[in-house]
């Protein structure tokens, strides 16, 4: 295995999974390139020391534009909050690094084409990680699509509900801030949908949105923009400047119809990343809260003993499960980075491309930022308005 050197940029939740993504990929997989973690990179030094020492990374930096001039590295992993995406992958792309990059892809479509047209012309591989289209039921998904199993499809229903801000007094964190994060559950949860609409169902022609912030303002939190840590700014408090739930219906190019929820206002819901799919010969609904099953109408089963059937999707036959463990030994959320992981190092020893990439990041931000205008202007949005 040839070793390629990886620097990550982010020590949070998405900087421990792909740490561990990087670190499972070659034990599990197959793969021509072996990841060295070569240097981890966050703005506190003693906490960027602990993480290193804790996830194997060889040495830390404080300055992510140190990481890029270093000659050594050839795979930027940016898994810092959106407002640091844009500049972090086009100084990445121009030193000729190799691109992992968390969603969602930027705080707007300027830059998401700025960031698109910067890979391009470095001719780096880039992937944008909307990790959920390698969860194994939903790549299974894509391939009954693929072989026609539902027919002409007619409806999407989509919903992301989570519910960790509920509480009035959380804190004004990052993601609650337009400067930091472009938009709220808009960005962060309808990013991931709408990538896995434009997967499974198509592009989107046209959007209808309403946004809705419930708590205009929220505790400062007690230390840097984004920590999660309760307020003690004496009980100073600073405006919310996303929405707290966001909600689209839209058209495909195709002709089907599409709904999307956002919302980190549902109660009881901690990560409920749901679909339904509804086509002339069956039907497919899924939720990562079980990540494993995927359920499936046929049409074409016998009217009284016709219904939704559970499918286990932990074959070996079955998308990236033969890697693992024996059927019926089911995986989880972490599992996702590491396909995402091994499809990127293959891209780049063989030269190819990987998908979602930038591209895909610009045209999900097209549909997102045609919801924003739709929602603030009351009318019905052409995606290709926004250019
Ligand atoms: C927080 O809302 C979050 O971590 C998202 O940012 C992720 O993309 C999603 O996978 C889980 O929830």
């Amino acid at each position: 295995m040839k070793p390629v050197n990886v620097a990550i940029i982010g020590t949070k939740f998405m900087g421990k999974a792909h740490s561990n993504a990087w670190t499972n990929a070659p034990k599990f997989f197959k793969v021509g390139l072996k990841p060295i973690l070569k240097v981890a990179c966050g703005q506190d030094p003693a906490g960027t020391q602990e993480f290193a020492n804790n996830w194997g990374w060889e040495e830390v930096e404080t300055d992510w534009r140190k990481v890029i001039e270093r000659k050594d590295i050839d795979i930027v992993d940016i898994s810092t909050p959106t407002y640091l995406h844009k500049d972090i992958v086009i100084a990445a792309a121009e030193a000729g690094k190799h691109i992992f990059c968390e969603k969602p892809v930027a705080l707007n479509y300027a830059e998401a084409k700025a960031m698109y047209e910067a890979a391009e012309k470095a001719g780096v591989v880039h992937y944008l990680n909307h990790n959920y289209r390698r969860t194994p039921a939903i790549a299974y998904a894509r391939q009954m699509i693929e072989e026609g199993k539902l027919g002409t499809i007619y409806h999407w229903r989509g919903a992301y509900l989570q519910d960790w801000i509920t509480d009035p007094n959380f804190p004004l964190t990052w993601h609650l801030q337009s400067k930091y994060a472009g938009a709220g559950p808009h960005f962060d949860l309808n990013s991931h949908s709408v990538d896995l609409a434009r997967y499974l169902v198509g592009e989107v022609d046209s959007v209808m949105a309403m946004l809705k912030t419930f708590i205009t303002e929220r505790p400062l939190p007690g230390q840097g923009a984004g920590t999660f840590k309760a307020g003690t700014g004496g009980g100073d408090k600073g405006k919310v400047s996303v929405d707290d739930a966001a909600f689209m219906v839209v058209e495909f190019a195709n002709g089907a119809l599409g709904s999307f929820e956002a919302s980190r206002f549902a109660s009881g819901r901690k990560n409920y990343n749901f679909f339904e799919i509804y086509g002339s010969k069956g039907s497919l609904a899924f939720n990562l809260e079980r990540m494993n099953e995927l359920q499936y109408l046929n049409l074409e089963d016998p009217a009284d003993s016709q219904g939704f059937r559970d499918i286990l999707v932990t074959n070996a036959t079955h998308p990236y499960v033969g890697a693992w463990w024996p059927p019926g030994h089911i995986i989880g959320y972490e599992h996702e980075f590491t396909h995402a992981v091994v499809d990127f190092l293959n891209a780049i020893e063989k030269g190819t491309s990987i998908t979602p990439n930038l591209l895909d990041g610009l045209k999900g931000m097209q549909i997102l930022e045609a919801g924003l205008i739709s929602a603030k202007e009351g009318r019905r949005v052409k995606v290709a308005e926004v250019q």
